[in-house]
């Protein structure tokens, strides 16, 4: 056992000797080597000489890219604490070998020009190009800003940290090969994905846009290139918002050997929420995602889409960031780079960071705001998304098509709603946004607690757990009364009681997760979940792999969501709250299962939004491990990562995998995915179709189409 102070000080002699700050808090409590706290790791890139140019005239447009955007974030992320767990890497300047991967040697010598010019020329400089200004230090700036994200990208694939944040200025995704363009001068995250192309030798990356502008600079510089897959979602309007491009809709897909790897999403309405945003995730993005298998993601993190943002004008409040983020962790083997990109209200901004951040960083995501599905202009966005796209992704092939009539109303829309553009604007002068700051995220003591049978070691990071007291009289009675049989001796009763202990304890948020090895799974399942649903009054998502019998008779009250994967014919759905997942060849179609933990299982979780996950592991789930760590890794995001694992005891060799992603190591990647089986696709779509009239995350399409 090593000593806090022996830590910190063996943390200060790594930090003097790599210079760079390794993470205080120890992830891991045991047997921690360098390399261990290095594969945990989370980046923290920024610079105060990025904050030191800014706009010297007067421009309405370009007013709101100020240099307090990266104090503000910086300072939240000192102030919160979350700065002192991250590694502190050093920017670096991109060499113009870095910056022609992307840019033309004649925007670069035009640029270089710049920090020699007057205010005069300058101004007449920033003419040529669009919503863009520049300043005698943007050249250097822009040179760090590129080099911030390479230096992320080379602490990530060497292994240094496990993933990181870049907090920089000026922003990337707008600019073009020979144009500066919307306050962005290069390309930071296009040019951090040809390098580590080249330098890794990476295969596929890919580049997540979650910026409310569409990141058109990103587009055109992948557009051809099937080895990056681009994905934007953004403010559109029906090309009334900037910049009014025809080839920011659903339709522009990729060209040539590239079609099927832009993915645009076009928000046509502002005011979009958590729901907009997560139901494009479960439906689109990440379906998407995993049939690709990224060996690195790198995200466009702007945070203009987030609440009170002068641009976006949408209302997804900051912690919606946590989730995002989540969901792309368990990707490219946690292998995630975010980049700055917009964000100009000053209040949203740093949360939205903050929460960013803190995911990275392994804490679990705190409870999203009650979601009540998409808004009928997100469904017909997604719907067309996934109709342009199911030509090429077997994960969308049961997409319904698109009405012919969409594509010819296009344009129509957009001259209709032209016409209602002053009232438009009124309001949008009216409305300033109020919203509640997002709570501090306090993480458990305890990370993960085992109940394992005496001869099973506890798994690294772990901590046994035995109930310290003696259970209730009342808690004895009634297992003995509902749950154990009179052959059981008195290690079923301490199991079971033990159990009980750990759910209180998680409830009390003393703990975090919990794995239990059992003797009776189902036993455990039913006195767990009728413990916490009765006694504690909670909501609780029970997800079963395998054929188990599962508890039915008190599902009807809301107080538990039970969703079984297993080969059986099931009879028909019993009611809202009982639904079974039948995968006839069972889970060892792995697409086919992805598709439905993605389409399905998320959605029902997210909107369901439980206080305890129960994740019921049966021997003959056929589940390999890294698809069930992906299960468990994903469903993490849930009831602030309260996920209680039960297993039966044979199953040893899984605890090791489970625990692992209880403690929230990213899951293994499972490889380019193949397309499910058709019998497989139909069962999951009709019962969808079934369960979206109940829940609203489950819809793809929009009234009156598909
Ligand atoms: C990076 C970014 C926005 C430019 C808006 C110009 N740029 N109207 O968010
Ligand atoms: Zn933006």
């Amino acid at each position: 056992m090593i000593s806090g102070s022996l830590i910190d000080r063996l943390l200060t002699n790594l930090s003097t000797t790599c210079t760079v700050l390794y993470q205080k808090q120890l992830p891991r409590g045991k047997n921690c080597s360098c390399t261990e706290i290095m594969k945990m790791g989370t980046a923290m890139i920024y610079d105060e000489e990025m904050t030191k140019y800014k706009l010297l005239w007067v421009d309405p447009v370009c007013k709101i890219e100020v240099p307090e955007r990266l104090t503000v974030s910086h300072e939240a992320l000192m102030e919160s604490g979350l700065a002192d767990r991250c590694v502190s890497v050093p920017v670096r300047e991109a060499t113009d070998a870095d910056i022609l991967l992307v840019h033309s040697e004649e925007y670069l010598e035009a640029v270089k020009k710049t920090p020699y010019m007057t205010l005069e020329d300058l101004k007449e400089f920033t003419l040529k190009y669009g919503d863009v200004y520049f300043h005698p230090n943007i050249y250097h700036c822009a040179k760090l800003a590129a080099g911030a994200a390479l230096q992320l990208v080379d602490s990530v694939m060497t292994g240094k940290v496990r993933n990181g944040m870049a907090l920089v200025r000026p922003p990337g995704h707008h600019s073009m090969r020979s144009a500066a363009n919307g306050f962005c001068v290069f390309n930071n995250v296009a040019i951090a994905a040809r390098y580590a192309k080249q330098k890794y030798g990476l295969k596929r990356v890919l580049i997540v846009d979650w910026d409310v502008h569409h990141g058109q600079g990103v587009q055109y510089c992948f557009e051809e290139d099937p080895s990056v897959l681009y994905f934007s979602w953004h403010r559109y309007e029906h090309q009334k918002f900037w910049p009014h491009l025809p080839e920011s809709d659903y339709d522009s897909v990729g060209k040539d050997k590239g079609a099927g790897f832009n993915v645009n999403v076009p928000w046509n309405k502002v005011g979009m929420k958590n729901s907009d945003y997560l139901s494009v995730f479960c439906h689109v993005l990440l379906p998407v995602a995993y049939e690709f298998c990224p060996d690195l993601v790198l995200v466009c993190a702007g945070f203009d889409s987030a609440i009170g943002d002068p641009e976006g004008e949408m209302c997804a409040s900051p912690d919606i960031f946590a989730h995002l983020t989540h969901l792309l962790m368990n990707l490219a083997g946690g292998k995630l780079c975010a980049v700055l990109e917009g964000g100009y209200n000053l209040t949203s901004l740093p949360q939205s960071v903050c929460q960013t951040v803190q995911t990275l960083l392994g804490d679990p995501a705190p409870s999203p705001a009650s979601l009540h599905g998409p808004c009928e202009s997100a469904l017909e966005s997604l719907h067309c998304v996934r109709a342009a796209h199911k030509q090429y992704w077997s994960c969308l092939k049961h997409a319904a098509e698109l009405p012919t009539s969409e594509i010819s109303t296009k344009r129509i829309k957009l001259a209709e709603e032209e016409e209602s553009t002053e009232k438009g604007e009124e309001e949008k002068s009216s409305k300033e946004q109020v919203w509640p700051e997002p709570p501090k995220r306090v993480t458990p003591p305890i990370r993960t607690a085992v109940v394992l049978p005496d001869g099973v070691a506890c798994p690294d990071g772990c901590e046994r757990f035995s109930s310290s007291e003696d259970p209730d009289a009342g808690i004895v009675r009634n297992l003995r009364e509902n749950f154990l049989r009179d052959a059981d001796d008195d290690a079923a009763l301490t199991t079971l009681s033990s159990l009980i202990a750990l759910i209180e304890k998680m409830e009390k948020n003393e703990i975090c997760s919990g794995l239990a090895l059992v003797r009776d799974v189902s036993m455990a399942m039913m006195c767990a979940v009728q413990h916490a649903a009765t006694a504690l009054s909670r909501r609780v998502l029970v997800v079963c792999v395998g054929d188990v019998v599962v508890p039915s008779a008190d599902t009807e009250d809301g107080k538990t969501l039970v969703v079984q994967f297993s080969n059986k014919e099931s009879d028909e759905q019993k009611c809202k709250y009982s639904i079974p997942v039948c995968l006839k060849k069972g889970c060892s179609d792995v697409s086919g299962f992805m598709q439905a933990v993605l389409g399905l299982l998320l959605p029902l979780g997210y909107e369901y939004d439980p206080s305890l996950v129960v994740l019921v592991r049966m021997p003959d789930s056929g589940l390999c491990d890294s698809v069930w760590q992906q299960l468990t890794g994903l469903l993490q995001g849930l009831a602030q990562g309260h996920t209680l694992v039960l297993m039966q005891e044979g199953e040893k060799t899984c605890v090791a995998p489970t625990a692992s992603s209880l403690l929230g190591d990213a899951a293994p990647p499972l490889g380019q995915l193949h397309a499910p089986l058709p019998e497989h696709v139909e069962a999951l779509e009709r019962l969808r179709l079934r369960l979206q009239a109940d829940w609203k995350l489950l819809q793809t399409t929009a009234p009156g189409t598909g």
